[in-house]
């Protein structure tokens, strides 16, 4: 049942939903540290954990002749789930709650039947309980089997309509139109590539996935629209060919970083955007002078914001593309934002819908109440790709290699430290353009020992990055990436 329509979703969903919402933003950097991206299904692991340790202890109370005890228990259940559902991020009606509503309401009267049918009461009422407790046992038994069948059954159902509704919106992804660039972009020449770095683009089954939403969103392009709002001359709404048949297409290569990379972390990849550029679309709807703020919303109630004075010239999309491809759907399909230099918490709306102009005293983002800053450009950042910290190489000549990153500034210079000696130059790979992470290897000649290797970068505005540590929270991690490696034969 709740699988029937976007906007009847299932209680655990909202519940984990409204978790996501309220936990402090700390919370949820220590989540991805512990999960990685895996926090989702731990989350859903945990509700799921917690539903049926209180089914059982509801079960419990109801026979040992506590029924009314076991009945407020679902009560409980009940309002909370409610709650969860009708607090949704995006405006619901009350009949979101009714899958909660009617499986607590369910619960409720099959608990009442079967504690009066086979319940302490119901066995104590017979004057020879030896003649009826086998005959109870095996019918409680009996409805047990038909209960569980039953919600086995309508799981099944659930799941079939929602990977229904997956494939029609995967062969519209497949069919759909993927419009050309109108010049193609040159392919990036292989020195860009750095030996023992990560591979310069990130395939998009490797690309890091952040998100809020517990259900990736399932859009049909035919259903997509794109709405241009609030302090514009003209509010325009897009259809998908609207939008691309109005403005060029293009294609950018440019990297996006997660403000939750830790140091030496790998919330961060590079991919080929296919889009149409963001300064042209809002320019012709023609944006009030005193907007400071575009908001990016997206179809799950997302928002993320970022200051109008970003388009300066650098190439922020709104993309239907990536490496060669649609969207994947976990990465924003059928359309996000894409913004050179500012973390993807402000700037890259996945499932994007609706671009709102704004102000920033008007309109918090969703992660600012949550204690984010409200801006947060990209910050300068290095990490050692090979060797891995901890790993045991053999003496010898080896080669280290990383990866370097100032989004719209670019990187001159990347140095490493060996057990905290000098500074020493590391051999940059080409730069393919600033708002991509530069390469760099480094031959080495690893002695028998324990060994530290330490990274940092000078970007093009000739800036050293800081070796001060600070955490993701409020705006992005900066600090080192030190490595220790066991040199030994
Ligand atoms: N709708 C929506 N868009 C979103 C987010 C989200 O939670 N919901 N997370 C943002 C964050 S924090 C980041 S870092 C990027 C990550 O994009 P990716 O998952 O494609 O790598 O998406 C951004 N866009
Ligand atoms: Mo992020």
């Amino acid at each position: 049942m709740a699988a029937t329509s976007e906007r009847l979703r299932s209680p655990v969903i909202d519940v984990g939903d409204r978790v996501i919402d309220l936990v402090p933003a700390a919370i949820k950097d220590l989540a991805i540290a512990l999960f990685g991206t895996n926090d989702k299904i731990a989350l859903l692991v945990g509700i799921g954990l917690a539903i049926v340790i209180f089914a059982a202890l509801v079960g419990v109370l109801a026979f040992r002749d506590r029924l009314a005890a076991a009945l407020a228990g679902v009560a409980a259940f009940a309002t909370l789930g409610s709650a969860a559902a009708l607090l949704s991020r995006t405006d619901v009606a009350w009949w979101a709650a009714a899958p909660t509503l009617a499986g607590s309401a369910v619960t409720a009267g099959v608990l009442v039947v079967l504690v009066r049918r086979f319940g302490p009461a119901a066995q104590e009422a017979t004057s020879d309980p030896m003649a009826l407790r086998p005959n109870g046992r095996r019918r409680f038994l009996a409805s047990l089997g038909v209960i569980t069948a039953g919600a086995a059954t309508a799981a099944v159902a659930g799941r079939q309509l929602n990977q229904r509704r997956d494939s029609v919106v995967a062969a519209a992804r497949t069919n759909s139109t993927f419009p050309e660039p109108a010049t193609t972009l040159a392919p990036a020449p292989s020195s860009v590539q750095a030996p023992n770095a990560a591979s310069f683009y990130t395939a998009n089954a490797d690309f890091y996935r952040i998100d809020t939403a517990l259900v990736v969103p399932r859009i049909s392009v035919d259903d997509w629209a794109l709405s241009v709002t609030g302090m514009v001359d003209e509010p325009i709404t897009y259809t998908f060919d609207e939008l691309t048949s109005s403005f060029d297409v293009v294609e950018s290569d440019i990297t996006l970083t997660c403000v939750s990379n830790t140091v030496g972390g790998d919330l961060v990849g590079t991919a080929r955007w296919r889009g149409v550029r963001l300064d042209q679309v809002l320019e012709q709807s023609g944006i009030d002078p005193g907007a400071d703020q575009i908001v990016g919303r997206s179809s799950d109630g997302y928002t993320g914001g970022f200051p109008v004075a970003a388009l300066d010239g650098r190439d922020a999309l709104i993309a239907f593309g990536m490496n060669g491809e649609p969207l994947p759907p976990e990465h924003g399909y059928p359309a996000r934002l894409i913004v050179p230099g500012l973390y993807g918490y402000v700037s890259a709306t996945k499932w994007l819908t609706e671009i709102e102009l704004t102000t920033f005293d008007a309109f918090d983002h969703y992660w600012v109440p949550r204690g984010y800053a409200a801006e947060a450009p990209i910050k300068q950042q290095s990490r050692i790709d090979s060797p891995r910290g901890l790993d045991r190489i053999p003496p010898g000549p080896t080669v280290i290699g990383g990866v370097a990153w100032a989004q719209t500034v670019g990187i001159d210079a990347v140095e490493l430290s060996i057990d905290d000696g000098p500074w020493i130059a590391a051999d940059l790979a080409d730069e393919l353009n600033d708002s991509t992470w530069r390469q760099w290897s480094y031959p080495w000649d690893a002695t028998a020992g324990r060994h530290t290797i330490t990274v940092r970068n000078r970007n093009a505005a000739g800036a050293i990055q800081t070796s001060e540590r600070s955490e993701p929270l409020p705006d992005g991690a900066t600090g080192h990436h030190t490595i220790v490696v066991l040199v030994e034969s």
